[in-house]
């Protein structure tokens, strides 16, 4: 099949002015009417009208009245342009069944409740309909059940015995609708807009969960608040609905007024919810609030442009918890998910620009790329403009897009007028994909006092991109005297060409640079420096963000010489990780983040980086011989901080408790490998909330103990799905390299694996990926459980399927044996038949 294509992108033949539905609900035979008012568009050139439908069961279609004689297809139904007056009323009534809807895309059954999951493209599972989002309409929706909640998008206008009807005056695109039917309990709250409207707020969870609601109901208060003073924009309907869903395919989606939500991103208890899971939360409701604006009321022209809205609503969501919690230890998380996820993801065959230019299924393209490489672009334009132009050009882009389908190109459009700045050439970091590298050279002339800093641009090749032009990076540098005092504070070097060097005069001694500070772009820095230059910077950078990646570079040089020649780590890095531990001035959110060894997917790709083939054992013993090392070292002062960091009183999820706790848990993880788990066993016997709880079984089962409260874990929560899947997860994450195989196999047929549930899926087959020794251990079996488990996924939920199948994506840095068996299981996968269109492009790219 051919791919579609963004060049081949053209305006809708026909717009629709307004959409009633309505729907009688049923497991199995859900009937679907639907009035459109279609209107030719002046603006396209003549075509046919194309409403896209699947898996549909027409019952009857007319056109203004009269019955139509086109048949629909497998994909939906063509309406030839010629016979079709300029405006018109479609009428039509299908049958569906919710019940058999195993993908979770378009209307779909959980645990008896009915819901829907439009973007990208569900909705034609609904209806027919031109299903593209540059098509925006007003819809209003009659719901028809004996359930007693019935809702959907917008106001709700009327209800009776048995029907709610519903109202939404803005346009939208479909994949923006949403219905929800079910036996749901609310926890409700209000909101007060900036202009004085009231709103209504509803949590909606199935009846027992309902105490678990608050922190999410919180999240979007202050969402709310902060949107109107951090971008001025005020919530635009008198309700706003979220439901909590237990099967769903992703984190949340962001349909206008009501949003729907994976389960485990709105319930929270401080017995049931980690300080991870409450941090997840409030981002999570924030992104989908925020969505309101970018991405709802400005949607995109097609999904070319995903990152218009998702890149836009990273960033805001990113701005947002940092306004909340400590920005800098905000910043240093962003980082390592997005090298941990986006790096590895433009360094292997799954490369591809953050704005795409063709796809077979875009589902496979809600990538770490367009979402977190896309809110980094966002933070380089507002580096590059500055506060007060991102915000002149954010009110222009909001003043002058309102209602529309928009593009990249409207994005930057507003920017460049807003503060006349010719963005042409930084463009590009919308259509180059690859990870750019920033190779940097010193020079110090010690009888001038000159020094010059010289970096150099250049990115590898990709996929379908061999050659790569120069982009537009802004490189945020300072420069710190000998005595590790500030003497050239932060300064953005605008990098163009490939090279480019700042020399500054009169230095009484030799400077040290501080580079890339805060990460002001997202680059891979090569720069070779002493480790005593970096542990200078761990020591006195004044960026925050910089001394922790001073801290980073130098354990993962380490690491990395412990993999090849089983070096142990000096003593300067361990009194200097020492010294951190106990600076009290520190946050201890920030001096756990310092504590935490680079992953072995990171050690990895260091290895990568250097031409060698890393070998994902060595890699994991090294890694343990260097967690190790750093607990005998420390021992004392990870005792005091274990006991100093205690949190005293009830548990609060915010970011002071939560910090404390991060650091706590830390520390005990060491002090396992020194006292065999013994405090972790106390901690697990006594703790009174989830985080302490799963800290401890983790720092247990990492020591290779911990078999007795895995079972106890299971007793005590067997009744909680969420937390079940936290027990499953744990322990093939966890697991020794030579087990987790095993572990994870035997965990496929515990009777409580229900593998047709994504999270229930993802906490074993998911976790097994995130366990790199067990997942590439010799022979391959890790190769092949996930191989089996994703073909028989596959027919029953293609989406999650694909999505995991990214645990290929590096099979080329490993040896001819490993990548011998992961090719195998690629191909493997590839030749089944019937597959999916989402599994089978991404088996062909990963391929190649
Ligand atoms: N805009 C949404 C992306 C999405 C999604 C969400 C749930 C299930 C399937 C989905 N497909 C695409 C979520 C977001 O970025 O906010
Ligand atoms: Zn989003």
């Amino acid at each position: 099949p051919q791919p579609i294509r963004l060049a081949d992108y053209t305006p809708p033949p026909f717009l629709v002015e307004g959409v009633a539905l309505t729907f009688r609900l049923a497991p199995r035979a859900t009937r679907v009417t639907s009035r459109i008012r279609f209107r030719r568009n002046p603006d396209a050139q003549a075509q046919d009208l194309r409403l896209d439908g699947e898996g549909l069961r027409l019952i009857s279609a007319t056109i203004d009245g009269v019955p139509i004689t086109a048949q629909p297809d497998a994909t939906g139904l063509t309406l030839p342009g010629g016979d079709l007056p300029d405006a018109f009323d479609w009428a039509a009534e299908v049958e569906i069944a919710p019940e058999e809807n195993t993908a979770l895309e378009g209307l779909y059954m959980s645990n008896g409740m009915y819901c829907t999951q439009c973007e990208a493209e569900g909705f034609r599972k609904i209806t027919f309909y031109p299903d593209r989002p540059d098509v925006m309409a007003p819809f209003t929706v009659r719901v028809e059940s004996e359930l007693p909640v019935l809702l959907s998008n917008g106001n709700p206008s009327a209800q009776g015995d048995g029907w709610a009807e519903w109202d939404d005056p803005w346009p939208k695109p479909a994949y923006l609708f949403a219905l929800v039917a079910g036996d749901l309990v609310a926890h409700s709250d209000a909101f007060a807009t900036a202009s004085g409207r009231a709103v209504a707020l509803n949590v909606w969870v199935r009846p027992g969960d309902e105490g678990r609601c608050a922190y999410a109901m919180d999240s979007l208060k202050r969402s709310m608040r902060w949107d109107e003073e951090a971008y001025g924009r005020e919530y635009d309907l008198d309700v706003f609905n979220i439901v909590a869903v237990d099967d769903f395919n992703m984190g949340a989606m962001e349909n206008k007024g009501l949003n729907v939500f994976n389960s485990k991103y709105v319930l929270a208890s401080s017995e049931t919810a980690t300080d991870a899971d409450f941090d997840n939360i409030e981002r999570i409701v924030a992104h989908e609030y925020f969505h309101n604006w970018t991405g709802n009321r400005i949607t995109c022209r097609d999904w070319f442009q995903l990152c218009l809205k998702e890149g836009l609503t990273v960033f805001r969501d990113q701005q947002f918890s940092a306004d909340m919690r400590s920005a800098a230890v905000k910043r240093i998380e962003d980082v390592l998910s997005l090298r941990a996820r986006q790096f590895r993801e433009d360094q292997g065959p799954l490369a591809h620009p953050v704005r795409p230019d063709s796809y077979h299924e875009i589902n496979n393209f809600y990538t770490a790329t367009v979402y977190e490489k896309g809110a980094e672009i966002i933070r380089m334009l507002r580096t590059l403009v500055g506060e007060d132009g991102y915000d002149a050009g954010v009110r222009l882009y909001f003043d002058r897009h309102d209602g529309q389908a928009c593009t990249i190109e409207d994005w930057l459009a507003v920017f460049a007028e807003a503060t006349g700045r010719d963005l042409s050439q930084f463009a590009r970091w919308y259509a180059q994909a690859g990870t750019p590298r920033l190779r940097v050279t010193e020079d110090w002339d010690e009888g001038t006092g000159r020094f010059t800093l010289t970096l150099e641009q250049s990115t590898p090749p990709t996929p379908g991109q061999p050659d790569k032009a120069p982009q537009v990076i802004p490189v945020a540098v300072g420069l710190l005297g000998p005595a590790g005092d500030e003497i050239m504070a932060t300064r953005v070097i605008e990098m163009t060409d490939t090279r480019h060097s700042l020399t500054i005069e009169g230095m009484p001694a030799r400077p040290v640079p501080s580079i890339l500070r805060g990460f002001s772009a997202p680059v891979v820095v090569e720069h070779a420096v002493t480790p005593e230059r970096r542990a200078f910077l761990m020591a006195h950078d004044t960026d925050p963000f910089s001394r922790w990646e001073a801290g980073r570079g130098l354990a993962r040089e380490i690491l990395v010489a412990m993999v090849r020649d089983g070096a142990a780590p000096g003593p300067d890095y361990l009194d200097a990780l020492a010294v951190t531990l106990s600076d009290e001035r520190l946050d201890p959110a920030f001096r756990a983040l310092c504590l935490r060894a680079p992953s072995e997917d990171d050690i990895a790709q260091a290895l990568v980086d250097a031409g060698e083939t890393p070998d994902p054992m060595a890699i994991h013993t090294a890694r343990e011989r260097f967690q190790r090392a750093i607990a005998a070292h420390m021992d004392d002062g990870l005792a005091r901080a274990f006991i100093a960091m205690e949190t005293p009183g009830p548990y609060s999820p915010d970011a002071r408790d939560a910090g404390r706790r991060a650091l706590r848990l830390a520390a005990l993880a060491y002090l396992s490998r020194n006292d065999g788990g013994d405090r972790a066993a106390r901690l697990f016997a006594g703790a009174d909330n989830m985080t302490e709880q799963m800290g401890a079984l983790g720092a247990l089962l990492q020591v290779g103990a911990g078999q007795s409260e895995v079972a106890r874990f299971h007793r005590q929560w067997a009744h909680d799905r969420l937390v079940v899947d936290k027990w499953f997860a744990v322990q093939v994450a966890l697991a020794a390299p030579e087990s987790a195989v095993e572990t994870a196999r035997s965990l496929t047929r515990h009777p409580d694996f229900d593998w047709k549930n994504p999270n229930r899926f993802r906490s074993v087959l998911g976790a097994l990926a995130t366990n790199a020794a067990g997942f590439h251990a010799p022979g391959g079996a890790g190769y092949a459980l996930l191989a089996d488990w994703l073909i028989q996924l596959d027919p029953v939920n293609p989406q999650t399927a694909a999505r995991l199948s990214t645990a290929f994506e590096t099979w080329r840095r490993y040896d001819p044996a490993r990548q011998g068996a992961m090719r195998a299981a690629l191909e493997r996968i590839r030749a089944t038949p019937d597959l999916s269109r989402d599994l089978s492009e991404m088996t062909a790219r990963m391929l190649g």
